[in-house]
């Protein structure tokens, strides 16, 4: 996909969309669920709302979708992610896929 802009000075510029990364959650059953809705809210900018029910979602069915990124930002979310829970002694685990 992409958008093409032409200037007045007959200048065409194309804008691609950059590809986009699903970050995924994963369970395990070690890390508490506050700690899990704690880096929602922290990392990924959910509401207490959306992360209470995006870490049931995992808790249940064992892996769910959090959101889709840029390649880089998947990729410092991720190590923020490993970083915090790292800290706190938790297993917690993100993976990436291409969306
Ligand atoms: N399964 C964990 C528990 O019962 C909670 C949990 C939810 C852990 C989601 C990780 O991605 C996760 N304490």
């Amino acid at each position: 996909m992409s958008e093409k802009v032409v200037y007045k000075d007959d200048t065409i510029i194309e804008f691609k969309k950059p590809k986009m990364y699903k970050v995924i959650l994963l369970n395990d059953d070690y890390t508490t669920m506050e700690f899990v809705i704690e880096v929602l809210i922290a990392v990924f900018h959910k509401n207490p709302t959306d992360a209470t029910q995006i870490m049931l979602d995992v808790h249940e069915k064992g892996k769910g979708i959090v959101g889709a990124y840029t390649y880089d930002i998947a990729c410092t979310k991720i190590a923020q992610v490993e970083e915090m829970a790292i800290k706190r002694d938790f297993p917690l685990v993100t993976v990436m896929e291409p969306d």
